[in-house]
């Protein structure tokens, strides 16, 4: 009779050969239960007739089965994997349609204004001015009386201010929204020496009726440059660039008198519009021309105020209305529009 060793070596090269040629997952698990199966499994049985061996025939043939056991379960469990494989390969390349359209990922992105004042932000801090942002709830002091408003000016009335009731600052005097960015300017010069090259992106409240171009809650983008020797022709380079960036065209920039107490001169700039290439549409009311900032060279009042020598620096500062600019260049209607919500609106940018 065939010694046991060899018969186990014969069992465990046939069943390898059988279990890797097997055609499916049914075949696989019959050639299991042949082999390993508890009952009448080929190896099973030879385990059993074990027990009429010696004790050292016993250990090594014990052995040998045990790695005859191992093996032939490694093979099947690697068959099994590679039978599930082709039929997923399978099933993909039957039933897999790449030309059907794909389920929608919802994205979120910047609110239209965020994006509009990143690209406005973004203009001057390529040009070397640096961020700098204030708070919202200001004194009464940096929102009005530091930027050449003392408390009887009736420059104040044009500002419809927000009070914020019961909290005063350490004048005894009530706090208030901001009206504008331009108390960060205050805060910045206060704290900082010349030279200062700043904006300062925020939102800022006003008591005012609210229409197509006009809401209580808005935003504005606030430059200011404080250095030796600056004038208005260093205000209307950036300005013109701002222009060109936001809205291509050639740049073009008008300035026109106009009064804020804490410049002089005060001007109010016009952009060309490029809707109409100047030529004059419904969108710039056939001027050819779009209001889009306040603007102008810094007080020397304001300077003396935060501890600057007029005789030695001087600056420019401007304040862009940032609905005003997105409104432009999307070319919205209705300001109303921004803060709705609406995401039929929202996705569109
Ligand atoms: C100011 O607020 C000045 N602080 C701007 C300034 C800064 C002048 C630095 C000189 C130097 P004004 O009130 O004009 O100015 O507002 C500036 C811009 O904000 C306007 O041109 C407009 O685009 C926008 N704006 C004003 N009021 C509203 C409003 N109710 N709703 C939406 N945008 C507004």
């Amino acid at each position: 009779m065939e010694p046991l060793k060899d018969t186990l070596q014969t069992l465990q090269d046939e069943a390898l050969r059988r279990i890797e040629s097997a055609a499916d997952a049914i075949a696989l698990e019959s050639l299991r239960v042949e082999y390993l199966g508890r009952k009448e499994g080929r190896l099973t049985q030879i385990l059993r007739s074990l027990a009429q061996l010696s004790a050292d025939e016993k250990k090594a043939i014990g052995q040998q089965s045990n790695q005859v056991k191992g093996l032939l379960e490694e093979a099947l469990t690697r068959k099994q994997e590679s039978i599930e494989k082709e039929k997923i390969d399978l099933s993909l390349k039957t039933s897999l349609d790449l030309t059907l359209p794909a389920t929608p990922w919802m994205r979120g992105k910047c609110h239209p204004l965020t994006q509009v004042m990143d690209d406005i932000v973004s203009v001057f801090t390529r040009l070397g001015f640096n961020i700098a942002e204030g708070p919202e709830v200001e004194t009464d002091f940096n929102n009005f009386t530091a930027l050449n408003h003392p408390p009887d000016h009736p420059a104040r009335d044009s500002h419809d201010t927000f009070y914020v009731k019961d909290f005063k600052d350490g004048a005894n005097v009530p706090l208030l929204m901001r009206t504008h960015t331009s108390p960060v300017q205050v805060r910045y010069m206060t704290t900082h020496k010349p030279p200062v090259y700043i904006v300062s992106p925020g939102r800022v409240f006003r008591h005012e009726a609210v229409d197509a171009t006009h809401s209580y809650v808005f935003h504005q983008v606030e430059g200011l440059a404080i250095d030796t020797d600056i004038s208005l022709a260093d205000l209307k380079g950036v300005l013109s660039l701002f222009a060109k960036s936001l809205f291509g065209g050639d740049g073009g920039i008008r300035f026109r008198p106009s009064y804020f107490p804490f410049v002089e001169p005060g001007i109010e700039v016009d952009i060309s519009c490029t809707l109409c290439q100047g030529k004059g549409c419904s969108v710039c009311k056939n001027t050819g021309w779009i209001e889009m900032l306040g603007a102008g060279l810094v007080n020397p009042k304001v300077l003396r105020t935060v501890g600057y020598d007029p005789e030695q620096v001087s600056g420019y500062a401007f304040g862009i209305g940032a609905e005003r600019v997105a409104m432009f260049k999307y070319g919205i209607n209705d300001i109303r529009l921004f803060y709705e919500n609406d995401l039929r609106f929202l996705k569109q940018f």
